[in-house]
């Protein structure tokens, strides 16, 4: 061989060995699974791959999701550089252009239509240094009270009712490591196998050591399958059902009587409503035979722990902040909470769902779960910002609300970061065609989604695998997600490009960061005395310490794994129990002649959330790569609706077309149409407007649909 054929082979045979691994988490779920991308050139084409990486949540577990994560941020349309639509096509702009559009639009908003014309719609996806950074952008920056995210579509109700039971909202009161020893669980409207799978082992070390386990779903799912019992509510009757577990508890003499007198109000009152009670009533209205009600009660107040959880079939209900106090009734009245093996969780949703509604980007919050209406509240944070108090707007409107004001003419531009609510939000049609009434639309994406299509300006943004930052677990665990891979293209971080916009808005002296970390220490004295405290968590110490669980007030503090144990948040360390009625606020949608059928949305293993990202991802589109409605076999014999063929589904607003799956594992009255498809499978457009009065949640697991084939 010559000398060159032998340098030849020796070159590529390095670059063969070439193999360089970056430390990440999850993209996904509030699981934040850690993960390493594995990058391998081989000759000079180059593979990757995405392993698990030992941490004290995930244990190292990825689920199929997390394995083929990397595959969207490799996606030929990942959007590399600015895009601004001429003539209705997005055309590439630089940098510096697309900032002076916007400050151009921007000023001339303000100036034509006031201050609180502009608005901000963030998410949870997004770190919790960009979440606040997002919240103060919108007060200091933009001056407007109009800021809210996709969050108030997912954890508003939960965290809502633990606020005004406990006094405090942080997911799970007890860390995870707990669940195995408990000896009861609830799963109410939670379908952990498919949406945290990783969390499984938990449940299944739980059940190997005897824990009793009952669910409470309209549909059997691979959640259901783990359970000793399932109880198959009718949609939206959890609050309901509740109220048949404390009546039977009552009539057995099974309440904790000394945890309700000691660290509860408001028992004696509830007991008074539920005595109004027959059980019979509660069986027809929930669908769940007396029998099944007695056994779960029983069961759970019996053992001497126990942990209830509840997702987002109990809490996506217009009644959902009601339905989950009922539901921590029944806990507190089995003196469940609070000690070893016995608390309360709400599975988080999104990977920074929880700190992501903790640091200002709900439209009456400030950061550390500060309350932007309240005095004292407000002169912490300004002083931290270098801003006089009077100078912070004051509150402004949830999610689905500033789509009404924009239909309205109140709010004319919108900057968007991290979210699709043409596919996410309830109503669809009315959400786009609201969108398209604004004035000036900038969303900051990885992809042009079906809302970045109707943007004016797309500004590009990074992956979880180029955007490092801190991202609250399920568990309540700030983690720090690291991400060291650069920006392809001339995409840029979230908290780069929000400051580089105050930047030309002429605000640089209030958003003067370098690094993440910078934001994070101010996020730190921010949130110093607030009720989510984290002001003694450093990124040096979550490195070492492998995440620490909020609140963590000091530099000594180890942070706090478990809530509860001699008080609650309320001033008078008592919790508040207050009766929930089974008629008053029941879904106002019912199945009626025209549309006989209850629908339930929500999601499956493969796809996340709208699909934007999960949709580009080949292994995870191969396994769905459509909608589809799942209908009981006497449901589908009735309406004449064979396996696997196109059906259209009707509810007051819209009309979708999903294929048909037949399965007996669903009540007869519900259908059931996961939501991470858009165009004519978009399920949102037949989700109604109505909101959860106290925490504005929309009711996506209750409508009311006819059927047909197509
Ligand atoms: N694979 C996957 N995982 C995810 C996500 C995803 O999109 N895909 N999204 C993440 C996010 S943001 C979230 S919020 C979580 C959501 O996690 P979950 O809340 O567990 O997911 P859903 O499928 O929306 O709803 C859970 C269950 O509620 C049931 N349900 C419907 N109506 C009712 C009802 O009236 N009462 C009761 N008791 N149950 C009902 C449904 O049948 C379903 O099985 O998942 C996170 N993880
Ligand atoms: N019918 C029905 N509707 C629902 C639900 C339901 O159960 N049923 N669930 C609701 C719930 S719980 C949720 S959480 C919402 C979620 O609703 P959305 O927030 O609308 O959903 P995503 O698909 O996560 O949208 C995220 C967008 O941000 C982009 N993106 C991802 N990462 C980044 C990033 O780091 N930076 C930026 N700038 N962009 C990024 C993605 O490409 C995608 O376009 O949907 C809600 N809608
Ligand atoms: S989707 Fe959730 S459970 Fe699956 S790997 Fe990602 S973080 Fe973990
Ligand atoms: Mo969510």
């Amino acid at each position: 061989m010559t000398d060159l054929l032998l340098k030849y082979f020796r070159t590529k045979q390095q670059e063969v060995q070439t193999e360089k691994v970056y430390d990440t988490q999850c993209p996904f779920c509030s699981m934040q699974c850690k993960m390493q991308l594995i990058e391998q050139s081989i000759v000079s084409r180059k593979t990757y791959k995405t392993i698990g990486k030992d941490n004290p949540t995930s244990q190292g577990r990825l689920c199929i999701k997390g394995m083929n994560a990397h595959q969207h941020p490799f996606h030929q349309d990942r959007i590399l550089h600015p895009l601004l639509k001429v003539e209705g096509e997005f055309v590439r702009i630089t940098w510096d252009e697309a900032l002076q559009h916007i400050k151009k639009q921007f000023e001339e908003i303000q100036a034509v239509d006031g201050h609180e014309a502009l608005s901000i719609y963030g998410s949870a996806s997004i770190t919790n240094e960009e979440a606040y950074l997002l919240g103060k952008f919108a007060r200091v920056a933009l001056k407007t009270p109009y800021i809210d995210y996709n969050g108030r579509l997912c954890m508003s109700a939960a965290a809502t009712a633990a606020n005004q039971t406990f006094g405090l909202d942080r997911g799970l009161t007890n860390s995870l490591k707990e669940i195995p020893f408990t000896r009861v669980i609830m799963l109410a409207g939670t379908n952990i196998a498919e949406c945290q799978p990783t969390i499984m082992p938990y449940f299944e070390k739980a059940k190997e050591n005897g824990a009793y386990i009952i669910a409470i779903d309209p549909r059997e799912t691979p959640t259901t399958q783990l359970a000793d019992l399932h109880l198959k509510v009718k949609p939206g009757m959890d609050a309901a059902l509740a109220n048949g577990l404390l009546k039977v508890i009552i009539d057995e003499g099974l309440v904790d009587e000394a945890f309700v007198k000691e660290r509860a109000t408001g028992f004696e009152e509830v007991r008074s409503y539920v005595n109004s009670l027959s059980l019979d009533e509660i069986t027809e209205m929930t669908g769940v035979p007396v029998d099944q009600m007695k056994t779960a009660a029983i069961k759970f107040a019996e053992e001497d722990s126990g942990m209830l959880f509840t997702a987002r079939g109990v809490e996506q209900q217009i009644d959902g902040t009601a339905a989950v106090r009922n539901i921590l009734n029944f806990l507190l009245a089995t003196g469940k909470i609070g000690k070893a093996y016995s608390g309360y969780g709400a599975i988080t949703g999104q990977g920074n769902g929880q700190g992501a509604r903790e640091h200002g980007q709900k439209a009456d919050q400030l950061p550390g779960y500060r309350l932007i209406e309240n005095e004292e509240h407000r002169e912490h944070v300004a002083k931290v910002w270098g801003i006089d108090k009077d100078e912070l707007p004051g509150k402004g409107v949830s999610a689905y609300e500033m789509f009404q004001k924009i239909n309205d003419g109140d709010i004319t531009g919108m900057l968007l970061v991290c979210s699709n609510p043409v596919v996410s939000n309830p109503n669809a049609n009315f959400v786009k065609a609201a969108l398209k009434k604004l004035k000036f639309l900038v969303a900051v994406d990885m992809f042009i989604s079906e809302t970045a299509q109707l943007a004016d300006l797309i500004l590009p943004a990074s992956s979880y695998l180029e955007d490092e930052g801190t991202m609250t677990n399920l568990e309540g665990r700030v983690t720090l997600r690291e991400a060291s891979r650069p920006c392809p293209g001339e995409a840029k971080n979230d908290w780069e490009i929000i400051c580089e916009i105050a930047k030309v808005l002429g605000k640089e002296k209030y958003f003067p960061f370098q690094k993440a970390e910078d934001i994070f220490n101010e996020l730190r004295e921010a949130s110093r005395g607030g009720a989510a405290d984290y002001y003694g968590i450093t990124y040096d110490r979550i490195r070492k310490e492998q995440g620490i669980l909020w609140p963590c007030p000091d530099l000594g503090h180890s942070g706090t794994d478990r809530l509860f144990e001699e008080t609650f948040a309320h001033e008078d360390g008592k919790a508040r129990m207050v009766p929930v009625s089974n008629t008053s606020e029941l879904p106002k949608e019912k199945p009626s002649e025209e549309y006989p059928l209850y629908l339930t949305t929500g999601r499956i293993m493969s796809h996340y959330l709208t699909g934007v990202q999960t949709r580009k991802s080949a292994a995870l589109a191969a396994r769905n790569f459509e909608s589809y409605l799942e209908i009981h076999p006497e449901t589908a014999k009735k309406y004449n609706i064979e396996q696997n063929t196109l059906v259209s589904v009707t509810s007051r607003r819209g009309t979708i077309k999903v294929r048909s799956k037949i399965s007996d594992t669903i009540r007869p009255d519900t259908v059931f149409v996961p939501f991470h498809w858009a165009e004519d499978q978009n399920v949102n457009m037949l989700v109604g407007e109505d909101l959860d009065p106290t925490c504005k949640m929309p009711g996506f697991k209750v409508s009311a649909v006819n059927i047909k084939p197509v």
